[in-house]
């Protein structure tokens, strides 16, 4: 059975306690739109905050490191953050992979730490505007994911999301058009079936990212094989953020 949409606030290095009454907002509009499976993954302060809170919303991590400890400042581990409450960890972001020089190793190392912690794993994936240019998007993209995902992935369909983001729609306005994202999609639904075999392959959600905002969301949720999407300004209200959700079911 196809699993419910998801729709995944991403709010970055956004939100103090004072941001609690939204996640409160979210959490309580989430419960009277069962149909559609509702996810939060703000900064690493507030993980533990909303976890303790929310009923129905599941919240998870923008990131993690791929040690289970050690001398690393600053960092957080996959088991830390699942201490916190945390039931997801989004990975190889592209804002991880161009500020902090993420490689497709590391963030394949991070999720294999990830899996191991029983954590969820949203793995981003997105060309450059340069590559797009140069017709080179779709290869890009799948090499990417090949090289970010661990080896085998014990159920994937369940525990495995996939978030298509090109860079240039991030924060931008632009988003892709219902073509290109459809395009995308379908080869990395056969990558997934490729690597996953068909029934796990078939499973896993590909979500879309990139300025997804409630104006633009019907029509790029009705896109064959997008399962959800990734939302990061809009979803720092609830307004917002339950425009998108609605729209998905
Ligand atoms: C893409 C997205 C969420 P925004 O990064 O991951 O952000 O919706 O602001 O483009």
């Amino acid at each position: 059975m196809p699993l419910r949409p998801y729709i995944v606030g991403n709010w970055k290095m956004h939100g103090t306690r004072a941001m609690l009454s939204e996640a409160r907002a979210i959490d309580r509009a989430a419960q009277r739109h069962m149909k559609v499976e509702v996810a939060l993954a703000p900064p690493y302060t507030l993980i533990h905050p909303i976890h303790r809170e929310a009923e129905q919303i599941m919240v998870g991590a923008q990131d993690c490191h791929h040690e289970e400890g050690g001398a690393h400042t600053g960092d957080i581990s996959a088991s830390m953050v699942a201490d916190a409450g945390a039931k997801f960890v989004i990975l190889g972001h592209s804002e991880r992979r161009q500020n902090h020089g993420e490689s497709d190793a590391t963030v394949r190392a991070k999720a294999e730490a990830a899996f191991a912690a029983g954590l969820r794993v949203i793995m981003c994936v997105g060309e450059t505007e340069d590559i797009r240019e140069d017709g080179r998007a779709l290869d890009h993209v799948k090499a990417q994911l090949k090289a970010s995902l661990p080896e085998s992935i014990e159920d994937a369909g369940e525990r495995l999301t996939v978030a298509y983001e090109p860079v240039w729609a991030i924060g931008t306005g632009k988003t892709a058009t219902p073509a290109d994202i459809a395009e995308m999609h379908a080869d990395i639904r056969a990558l997934l079936v490729e690597l996953l075999g068909e029934e796990h392959g078939r499973e896993v959600r590909i979500l879309y990212g990139g300025s997804v905002k409630p104006e633009n969301a019907g029509e790029i949720l009705s896109t064959p094989e997008v399962g959800g999407a990734l939302v990061g300004g809009a979803s720092l209200t609830a307004d917002s953020f339950m425009g998108i959700a609605l729209a998905a079911g």
